[in-house]
């Protein structure tokens, strides 16, 4: 039984969404932010030093095992499931899997990031935000770009690298300017929100402003 720490309106929803996706079973701890600081409360440093979500606990790895960071989480949760949703066969394929994988938090997130805090900044920070905008137009035409070529990140399945991209994806449109004007990205987000394992997975995590 895996147990994951959730934050609400949080990028641990893809853990839920993942779990569901490999039919593994899971239950839910969820958290609360601070509604002045945003920030998760400090009962999650108790599961973690860095008191960040996700996290998740493994009670049926010996002596239970904790395991935090998404990516990392994710890595772990398609060993757990014989590779499902892992990198597919095709090396081509298997190479965008790893990726995307990386870029999600790697390079994507850190300028939507910075957008969010320059967003509570106040004076100063819309000029701040006006500077990182380009820099997340970048990412965001090389994204369009690439699902403009296959239905899915890794190529023709879905697999886990799809579900690592969907934050910062959400984040974007919620944001950052993804819009009609990408198309292919757009369709890309609606197509992931109509998965029954998505829905399933939100009914779970409870507040979501992203989906
Ligand atoms: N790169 C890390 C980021 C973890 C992270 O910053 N999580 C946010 C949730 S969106 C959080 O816990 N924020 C509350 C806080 O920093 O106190 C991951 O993907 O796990």
């Amino acid at each position: 039984m895996i147990v994951v720490h959730h934050l609400e309106n949080s990028r641990s929803q893809r853990v839920l969404w993942l779990l569901e996706e490999l039919g593994l079973p899971y239950r839910v701890k969820r958290y609360d932010r601070n509604r002045q600081t945003m920030l998760a409360p400090p009962e999650l440093k108790r599961v973690h030093p860095l008191g960040k979500s996700p996290v998740i606990e493994d009670l049926d790895a010996d002596g239970g095992r904790v395991v935090a960071e998404t990516g990392a989480i994710v890595e772990y949760l398609v060993e757990k499931a014989d590779g499902m949703l892992g990198p597919p066969a095709h090396r081509e394929s298997a190479l965008r899997y790893r990726f995307w994988l990386h870029y999600a938090e790697g390079s994507l997130m850190p300028p939507l990031f910075a957008k969010l805090v320059l967003s509570r900044v106040p004076i100063f920070g819309k000029a701040g935000q006006k500077r990182i905008q380009p820099m997340i137009d970048v990412h965001l035409d090389y994204v369009e770009a690439e699902l403009a070529q296959r239905p899915w990140f890794a190529g023709d399945a879905f697999t886990a690298a799809d579900v690592m991209m969907s934050f910062p994806l959400e984040a974007a449109r919620s944001r950052a300017g993804l819009d009609a004007s990408r198309p292919a990205t757009t369709a890309w987000l609606d197509k992931v929100h109509a998965r029954p394992a998505y829905q399933t997975a939100l009914e779970k995590g409870g507040p979501y402003a992203y989906a």
